[in-house]
């Protein structure tokens, strides 16, 4: 009795190790795409010389309560330097960050602080997160280039991910972005509306388009041609990749080992 129910134990165990494996890179936690975070200006290729985080934009994590960019610690420095002039993304009186999660810990709470102090703070309540994470921020009392550090606090373990986002207030502060009209809503998969600073880089043409879709210029990150990292992909967008057509259902600046597929769900829908 003990060695029937033993053995499919065993193999489900094998099995599910080997797909925690495999997983692992595309999984792993998450992080603030949108306006883009430190980390998401490396991965995009926006900002060099970024060191190791350029591969892993997600894996800023470190015990609860730091309050610098890099979670503290000896790794990712690279994200502490302020001497790196970090673009700023123009934003209004009030910012919406949208979170690239692939893996839904569980949530105690999402904050946001400008200059050392808290200035939002959102309680999950231990929950499991939804796949399309959002907070609408007010930042009306600030003005300018401020960088805003958002922490997203586990709810299961000690730990918390790290995030500076570098925004320009109001469009004062000089040298930002594309400007955007401020967000008054906050859904679930709405794409961000903060360009980033960088255009999209253009996308290879290799992969021929599966049957039916629009074969339309690489341009932009939309239209469904071929996926390629370091786009930045806005909702709505269609690509294909290895045959199957997904849309984009939130904003992200593309990386390997995010391909479309099970794993990203969170970031691609099959169509
Ligand atoms: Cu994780």
């Amino acid at each position: 009795m003990r060695r029937m129910i033993a053995y499919p134990l065993a193999t489900l165990g094998m099995v599910a190790s080997s797909l925690a494996v495999a997983a692992s890179p595309a999984m792993a936690h998450g992080y603030v795409s949108s306006p883009p975070s430190r980390q998401a200006l490396c991965a995009a290729g926006t900002v060099t010389g970024c060191g190791a985080i350029q591969f892993e934009p997600q894996s800023v994590e470190a015990p609860k309560g730091s309050t610098e960019c890099n979670g503290g610690g000896a790794a990712f420095t690279e994200l502490n330097d302020e001497s790196r002039n970090w673009p700023a993304a123009t934003v209004g009186r009030s910012a919406t960050f949208s979170w690239v999660l692939t893996a839904r810990h569980r949530t105690a709470t999402w904050e946001y602080f400008v200059d050392g102090a808290s200035v939002a703070k959102f309680d999950d309540n231990n929950q499991i997160p939804a796949a399309s994470v959002s907070h609408t921020v007010d930042l009306s009392r600030f003005s300018g280039k401020k960088t805003v550090l958002a922490v997203w606090n586990i709810g299961d373990t000690p730990m918390a991910f790290y995030n500076c986002v570098d925004v320009n207030i109001g469009g004062t502060g000089g040298g930002g972005s594309t400007p955007t009209t401020a967000p008054t809503t906050t859904a679930p998969t709405a794409a961000p509306t903060t360009a980033p600073t960088k255009a999209p880089t253009t996308a290879p043409t290799t992969t021929p388009p599966s049957t039916g879709a629009p074969t339309t210029a690489p341009t932009s990150g939309g239209g469904g041609q071929a996926w390629a990292p370091g786009v930045s992909y806005q909702a709505g967008d269609k690509v294909t990749y290895e045959g199957v057509t997904y849309e984009c259902r939130q904003g992200h600046n593309s990386i390997r080992s995010w391909e479309p597929g099970i794993w990203t769900l969170a970031l691609w829908l099959p169509l």
